[in-house]
């Protein structure tokens, strides 16, 4: 490396392959097969594995990181755990584990999420960071796209801005928003869903249950991960994630499905 210079370029060059680039993908993401709102890991399990089969699928994210709790165990400890058989997750993306039971695994938080997320982007799932969902498009009772706002236009006090969101269409939604299950939500706000708010937690029962009820709640709304136990009522599993990475995997099923009748 000694000796090595760096290629010419200028302030402007660096500018301007920023905007174009991003504005490119923004206009080429107007219209996808698949959004998914929210980058934690049922999201982006079901990211990954609509992109890696070729759909064109965009996550959309409001906080700057991708990963949602999938960093961070329990109570601020960075170890995650899986139950059998969502090892084979692990196994299928390269993260090592140990067994710590019969069937129960852990794993470094670090290590599992930046490979996950590093698995959605080899797919070639393509990602708006900072970015707030807000709200659906509803044409003929069936949801078509989502309402979008930069996530700090959202955080400043109404009286000092005014800043119309804009919306992305899309084939189908998936709602992978986690224990807030905000985009059913919005469809209850409107009459339009009941959901139930999630159950006490019940490790054993909770993930079967959330996988098994992973799907459509609307007509071209899927729910994913944590929202599945708010908007069905199951009891929550507590700081294991292998019933996210299986419902994830789920959603993507359903989707690839519901997409069939688009062909
Ligand atoms: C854009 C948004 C919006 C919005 C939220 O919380 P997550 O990690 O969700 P899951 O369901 O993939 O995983 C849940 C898991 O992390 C967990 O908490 C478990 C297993 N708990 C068990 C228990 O008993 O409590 O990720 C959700 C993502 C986050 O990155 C949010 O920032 C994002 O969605 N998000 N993005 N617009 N309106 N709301």
């Amino acid at each position: 490396m000694e000796g090595e210079i760096f290629a010419k370029t200028t302030e402007k060059d660096v500018t301007s392959a920023i905007v174009k680039s991003f504005h490119s993908m923004l206009i080429e993401y107007t219209d996808s097969d698949v959004i998914v709102v929210g980058g934690g890991p049922s999201g982006l399990m079901a990211a990954r594995e609509l992109a890696k089969v070729g759909k064109k699928v965009l996550v959309i994210e409001r906080n700057n990181y991708l990963g949602g709790g999938f960093w961070i165990g329990g109570y601020l400890m960075n170890k995650i755990t899986v139950r059998a058989p969502a090892e084979k997750v692990l196994d299928e993306l390269l993260i090592p584990y140990q067994e710590y039971t019969k069937g129960l695994y852990v794993t470094d938080g670090p290590h599992a999420c930046s490979k996950l997320i590093a698995a959605a982007c080899e797919a070639g799932a393509k990602f708006l960071n900072m970015t707030t969902f807000e709200d659906l498009i509803i044409k003929e009772r069936r949801v078509s796209g989502v309402v979008i706002n930069w996530t700090p236009v959202q955080a400043l006090p109404r009286q000092i801005t005014c800043v119309d969101p804009i919306a992305l269409e899309s084939k189908l939604i998936i709602d992978a928003t986690g224990h807030d299950a905000f985009v059913a939500k919005k469809l209850e706000e409107r009459g339009l869903l009941k959901t139930r708010g999630y159950g006490s937690m019940w490790v054993e029962e909770s993930e079967d249950a959330v996988v098994n009820h992973t799907g459509e709640v609307f007509s071209g709304l899927i729910v994913t991960g944590m929202a599945v136990t708010t908007v069905f009522g199951l009891p929550r599993m507590g700081p294991t994630f292998g019933g996210m990475l299986l419902s994830g995997k789920r959603a993507a099923e359903v989707a690839l499905e519901k997409l069939k009748g688009f062909e």
